[in-house]
């Protein structure tokens, strides 16, 4: 086993990984940017070392500075964590070369999940459904327009080189798709400097279904039961669950096979994820997530494993000596990511310092997070405060958990996107387990949001009207400190 890991990466993510290696007696090095030298991960961490300024560009993707680190302080081992060089094949090749085991799977398989028409082909010839369409790159109008016809309206062009949602554009006739293809070959070109584009059947209202792997150095892949991640916004996930509402013992046997199939045909080793579009009884594999997800957490609580000291095991060379069949579920997790943007003002980034923190507990509850009170949330990194994961013996119980912790959590100083949860987290459909990746344009769910920050101003203004405070917005806040706490916090302390 490791004795000294190097965690290349930041925050609560940070945190999580130096969690694991402590209980296993493994010590961390944390690198850090010039706007986290004062951060909780930078100080838990046995030592921590300076890598640059702020911009990632100049620290956290600083390969060279990072590697340095990691043979300086004799770091055996490199946890990327998500993010950043996570999925960097050049980076995990230079652990290679270095002979710094990288914490994932090896740069082969980074750079074979990479490409999305390469991962398209070779899912296909390992018999893992994909969506009909074309698996190659699409140089000649003539041929698209005629496959198009075949495969039916709407299409969706992509590039092959994109992800997150970049470079992606719907068809819905032949006007649309001359467009389409022009179009994204030159984003894909401007963009990821390589032109390839391909094209799929368009599906309507999918949901995102993934299924976690685990696969050892010496043959073993197993999955670990799926998540749906189907409540998302502009390609960011907001809301996941495992197991997925939809899911019955026979399909996720299906899937599940499917997905481990999925990552042996990459040679795949370490955790990973295959993700799916599902819709109307058939599933299509979407991509390959060749890292540890920001959602693995509520994988921990329905399986009792903890992914991150698999990861650790695994690279370390140890066998998985269990079988499929060991692997089962227990309860319900969910996961809402709580973050420092203002849902009223499209999601934009709140960035600050908190003021008042104080994160919920008590029963089925577990946060994920990397901050305090008094942290200040950087402009430079994305704007999450943390991972809020509830945990029931089902659906129902899960879900009363969850708005339990939200009505605990306070936080103050920056805006955040709890009232978003709480609106969700009280809508007949997600209660109903009826979601798509569409689920906030279909279900109205702004108005919802806008109704929750409403009614919580009004709770506030009849507090603020008892304690002769002007201004409503403070004394809301103020007033959700009160009822947490109950202690004499006047509005002149917030
Ligand atoms: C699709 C699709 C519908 N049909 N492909 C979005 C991210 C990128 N990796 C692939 N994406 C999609 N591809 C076909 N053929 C719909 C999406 C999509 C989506 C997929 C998963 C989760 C959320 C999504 C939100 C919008 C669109």
């Amino acid at each position: 086993m490791f004795q000294k890991i190097l965690v290349a990466n930041r925050s609560e993510i940070a945190i999580r990984v130096m969690r694991a290696c402590r209980e296993m007696d493994i010590k961390t090095v944390a690198v850090y940017s010039e706007a986290d030298k004062h951060a909780l991960f930078a100080k838990y961490a046995d030592e921590a070392h300076y890598i640059g300024l702020p911009p990632a560009s100049q620290s956290y993707l600083r390969m060279d500075r990072i590697l340095d680190i990691a043979e300086k302080t004799g770091a055996q081992a490199i946890h990327p964590g998500y993010g950043f060089l996570s999925e960097n094949v050049t980076f995990a090749r230079e652990c290679e070369n270095r002979g710094i085991v990288f914490i994932g799977p090896s740069s082969a398989s980074i750079d074979a999940a990479g490409s999305k028409i390469t991962a398209r082909r070779t899912m296909e010839k390992a018999g893992v459904p994909v969506i009909p369409g074309i698996s190659e790159d699409i140089k000649d109008t003539a041929f698209a327009l005629e496959a198009a016809e075949e495969i039916g309206y709407p299409v969706i062009v992509k590039a092959a080189a994109g992800g997150g949602g970049m470079g992606m554009k719907i068809a819905n006739n032949k006007e649309e798709l001359i467009d389409a293809l022009e179009s994204t070959r030159k984003i894909a070109k401007s963009t990821f400097g390589d032109a390839t584009i391909f094209m799929e059947k368009y599906l309507k209202h999918p949901r995102h279904i993934e299924f976690q792997i685990l696969a050892d150095t010496h043959g073993n892949t197993l999955h670990v039961n799926e998540r749906e991640c189907s409540i998302q916004r502009r390609h960011q996930k907001l809301i996941e669950e495992s197991p997925s509402p939809i899911m019955t013992p026979e399909l996720r046997a299906e899937m599940g096979m499917a997905a481990i199939n999925a990552a042996k045909a990459i040679d795949y080793t370490n955790a990973g994820t295959v993700e799916f579009m599902y819709s109307d009884g058939d599933y299509y594999f979407l991509e390959m997530n060749t890292r540890l997800q920001v959602e693995h957490p509520i994988t921990e609580m329905v399986t009792g494993l903890d992914l991150v000291r698999k990861q650790i095991r695994i690279a370390a060379g140890e066998t998985l000596n269990w079988k499929q069949e060991d692997i089962k579920i227990n309860g319900w997790a969910i996961e809402c990511r709580i973050n420092a943007e203002d849902p009223l003002n499209d999601f934009t980034p709140s960035p600050g310092k908190l003021r008042r923190y104080r994160s919920p507990g008590g029963p089925g509850i577990r946060v994920d997070s990397g901050v305090h009170t008094g942290y200040t949330i950087s402009p430079f990194y994305d704007s999450m405060v943390s991972k809020l994961i509830s945990w029931g013996k089902h659906r129902n119980e899960a879900i009363e958990k969850m708005r339990r912790a939200l009505y605990e959590y306070i936080i103050s100083g920056v805006t955040t996107n709890i009232p978003f949860h709480k609106a969700v987290l009280r809508n007949p459909h997600f209660l109903q387990g009826e979601l798509s990746t569409h689920f906030i344009d279909d279900f109205d769910i702004m108005t919802q949001v806008q109704d929750v920050v409403d009614s919580e101003m009004e709770k506030g203004a009849t507090l603020a009207s008892a304690i002769g405070a002007d201004d409503k917005k403070i004394a809301a806040i103020s007033a959700a400190v009160r009822m947490y706490v109950g202690d004499n916090i006047t509005t002149k302390d917030v």
